[in-house]
């Protein structure tokens, strides 16, 4: 049935019908719905001409803060100038210098970058070269993916069977072939502050499932190298290193899903140069246009690059059967090289860096309060374990309470991210001291008001 009625929104019934909206509670959602309707630096304005604290960057994408006039001039010159250009079989100025602008961000040896239209597209096609590469390589049956439980490697079908997160898998029936890796949220690492000292010794659960599906029928091993989406959960001291030796090992490649942690997040360039890791392939997304146009991409290593361009035959042949229409699209590229820019210009990954042991100390200062039962860091990401409702947790509502902070966060003026039993902060880059402790001092308030 559709009502013509406008809201007080000024968006009608039937409009709010009419869009069903991503990883969303429509049914709640429309009934009393939030509606931005500008940003400006760390803050958003809803329609009620609300200012709101941009707690999560977007939803991890706008580091450098909304409207960047650079972005904005960058974009509009380049739709002006050229809006599209074929990404099959012809090419534009800008996609070459960004991909050799992100290679200088790499660690050594990634130096190859495929563009893709979002975080979801890169873990696919990052999936697809690592079997297409061993294919090549003559070992065609290194075809099985290892992932993590916990992981978040976005929405398409390879990264819902390689993701760890359960609901988001549930009812979408066979995926591809995919073992996963313990996650390492273990009680001995509750309340840690940055990575934790204990569980580096759950990487070697790979020598089990090694064992058990043998290296001839792994094609790769997928983690974030920081898991942002199930609730901000650092690498364990020693942990990524034993993995990568593992990996090296078994022959078998190491993928990071950087699609949260590149380009500031940790402090650094790449979670890999943060932790002193290097994989075989990294996906990024995100801050790469400071959320601002969609665009993905994965970066290779030489040696996998290369073993495609000397096993396709003649010349005129396409070595990767693989691209997006919005492959390397010109109007990301341009806000992608103005983003980069401001990255480099306002020193952002060393801001975060200089912030991050005030953020977190500040959230290890909401300890003890009602119903935290752990707190998690590094960089300007955070999250807190929030207690299910009810002393039994087989009863519990799951997801309700963080859901009651969140909204009562919204009406505070703080926007948060909450999802399975987490709380979840990504603060802008630029974020201002005084600005984490409104921040804390309003879930502090809000988690003594909530049931
Ligand atoms: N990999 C990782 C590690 C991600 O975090 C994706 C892939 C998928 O990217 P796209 O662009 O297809 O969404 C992501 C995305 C949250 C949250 O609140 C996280 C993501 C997306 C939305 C919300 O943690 N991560
Ligand atoms: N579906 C159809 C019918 C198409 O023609 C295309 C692209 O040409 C796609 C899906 C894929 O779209 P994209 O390249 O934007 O991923």
């Amino acid at each position: 049935m559709t009502n013509n009625k406008t809201n007080n929104h000024g968006i009608s019934q039937a409009q709010l019908d009419a869009h069903w909206m991503a990883f969303t509670g429509n049914r709640e959602f429309k009934k009393d719905p939030r509606i931005i309707v500008s940003a400006k630096g760390n803050y958003y304005t809803d329609s009620n001409g609300r200012q709101i604290f941009d707690g999560l960057s977007g939803l991890w994408t706008c580091g450098a803060g909304h409207a960047r006039p650079e972005i904005t001039e960058a974009v509009s010159n380049q739709v002006a100038t050229l809006d599209y250009s074929p990404a099959f079989q012809f090419g534009h100025p800008k996609s070459f210098e960004l991909a050799h602008r992100i290679t200088e961000l790499m660690p050594e040896g990634l130096n190859r970058v495929f563009f893709t239209g979002s975080g979801s597209d890169a873990v696919e096609t990052a999936l697809k070269i690592a079997r297409g590469y061993w294919r090549k390589k003559g070992m065609a049956s290194k075809t099985r993916f290892i992932g993590r439980a916990k992981g978040y490697h976005g929405v398409n079908f390879g990264g819902i069977s390689v993701g760890g997160i359960g609901p988001n898998r549930a009812i979408y029936g066979q995926g591809i072939e995919a073992g996963h890796l313990p996650h390492t949220m273990i009680n001995e690492n509750k309340y840690a502050k940055g990575m934790p000292a204990h569980g580096a010794n759950l990487a070697d659960e790979l020598e089990e499932m090694v064992a058990l599906y043998d290296s001839s029928n792994i094609a790769a091993v997928i983690v974030e190298p920081l898991a942002g989406s199930a609730g901000v959960i650092p690498p364990p001291v020693g942990y990524l290193k034993r993995l990568r030796e593992l990996c090296t090992k078994h022959n078998v490649l190491l993928i990071f899903d950087e699609v949260i942690t590149a380009f500031g997040r940790m402090g650094s360039n790449t979670g890999a140069e943060e932790f002193g890791v290097t994989p075989d392939l990294m996906t990024v997304a995100k801050q790469l246009t400071n959320g601002v146009i969609p665009m993905g991409a994965v970066i290779a290593k030489q040696e996998i690059y290369d073993t495609f361009m000397d096993t396709a035959g003649p010349e005129y042949m396409l070595e990767l059967p693989h691209g997006y229409t919005y492959s390397a699209h010109p109007v990301a590229c341009a806000a992608a090289l103005a983003s980069l820019d401001i990255l480099a210009k306002d020193n952002l990954p060393e801001r975060v860096k200089s912030i991050a042991p005030y953020f977190q100390e500040a959230l290890h200062g909401l300890k003890g309060l009602s119903h935290i039962t752990d707190i998690r860091n590094y960089g300007l990401a955070g999250a807190l374990s929030i207690g299910a409702f009810g002393a039994d947790q087989g009863k519990a509502e799951p997801g309700k309470r963080p859901y009651e902070i969140a909204m009562k966060m919204w009406q505070k003026g703080f926007y948060v991210r909450y999802g399975g039993d987490t709380i979840q902060l990504g603060l802008p880059f630029t974020t201002e001291l005084t600005e984490i402790d409104s921040l804390m001092n309003a879930l502090g308030e809000t988690l003594s008001e909530v049931k």
